[in-house]
């Protein structure tokens, strides 16, 4: 009889958390706890960090945990590390659902940089307008670049003022839409998006509503993670719990 896990925090994991649901399986999604209301699953969730490697081993022997699924974002590197280390270290099975890196197609002007450091330093320069579509954790990086006028948007409100001098804060979650998102770039006049490579629909939007205006967007490159057994659909989740998990394939 399997046990889930599911890493969560993402459109795909609530999609597997669906088929889950559906299915009957017994199956918990994690969340870490970054935004005040994570959205409801149909499936048993849980809140807040393990408590590093050990702590993810301790939970995964304590709940007697049978198959690990890491669906969180490919920037969740920490969390993905520690998943691969604890799961072998527990014997639980584990199994990655990522999502392809987006790649640029015609009409798209992108600067690709390594990570956040490389995007500060690709906005030196006179003050231009820009979207920092990267949520609340990494905007302090930026403060070194004040002579921009920043579009930022957050899941929640911040508890203290974005730290940069000159900034328009926009409150929402995704998954968005191109033409809300052209609406709000051209609103603010926006001349450059700076984001990561999250891959996915749920942040894909800005992508489009850039290139539908011509716009250049800076785009911060994934971390990268250690090998593992990695499929791109919720349902090659479930032909692995059902024929590849304890094969370990
Ligand atoms: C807490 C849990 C679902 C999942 C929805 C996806 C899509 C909408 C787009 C922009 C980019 C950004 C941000 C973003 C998107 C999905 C997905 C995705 C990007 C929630 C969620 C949690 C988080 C954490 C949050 C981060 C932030 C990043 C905002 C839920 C809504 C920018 C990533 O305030 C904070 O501390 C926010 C932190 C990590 C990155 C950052 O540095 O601020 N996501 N986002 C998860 C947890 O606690 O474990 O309520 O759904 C999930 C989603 N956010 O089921 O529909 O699948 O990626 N999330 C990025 O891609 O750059 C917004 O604004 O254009
Ligand atoms: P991270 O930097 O890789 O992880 C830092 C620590 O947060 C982990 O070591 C773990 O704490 C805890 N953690 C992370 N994800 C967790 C989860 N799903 N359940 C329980 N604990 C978790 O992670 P992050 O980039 O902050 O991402 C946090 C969450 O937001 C993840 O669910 C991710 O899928 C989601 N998310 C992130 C982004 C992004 O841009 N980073 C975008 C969209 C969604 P312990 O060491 O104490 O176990």
């Amino acid at each position: 009889m399997s046990n889930i896990l599911v890493l969560g925090g993402t459109t795909e994991a609530s999609a597997l958390a669906a088929l889950l649901a559906a299915r009957g399986d017994a199956a918990v999604l994690s969340y870490a706890g970054r935004v005040a209301n994570p959205k409801a699953q149909p499936i048993p969730v849980r809140v807040g960090g393990f408590g590093g490697v050990e702590g993810l081993v301790a939970y995964l022997r304590a709940h007697r945990v049978t198959h690990l699924i890491d669906a969180t974002h490919p920037f969740a590197a920490r969390m993905s590390a520690n998943a691969v280390v604890a799961a072998a270290r527990a014997g639980v099975a584990h199994i990655a659902l990522t999502r392809p890196a987006w790649a640029p197609v015609t009409g798209d002007r992108w600067t690709c940089v390594a990570d956040i450091e490389a995007a500060v330093a690709a906005l030196a320069g006179p003050a231009r307008r820009v979207m920092l579509a990267l949520g609340r954790m990494h905007v302090d990086a930026f403060a070194v670049r004040p002579q921009h006028d920043y579009l930022l948007r957050f899941v929640d409100a911040p508890d203290r003022p974005p730290g940069l001098p000159r900034h328009h804060l926009v409150v929402d979650r995704g998954p968005f839409d191109v033409a809300g998102d052209r609406r709000l770039m051209a609103a603010h006049g926006i001349e450059i998006v700076v984001c990561k490579n999250a891959g996915g629909s749920g942040a894909q939007a800005k992508l489009g509503a850039a290139r539908a205006l011509g716009l250049p967007v800076i785009m911060i490159d994934r971390p990268v993670l250690p090998a593992r057994l990695e499929v791109h659909a919720a349902e090659d989740v479930l032909r692995w719990l059902d024929h590849g998990a304890d094969r370990g394939v």
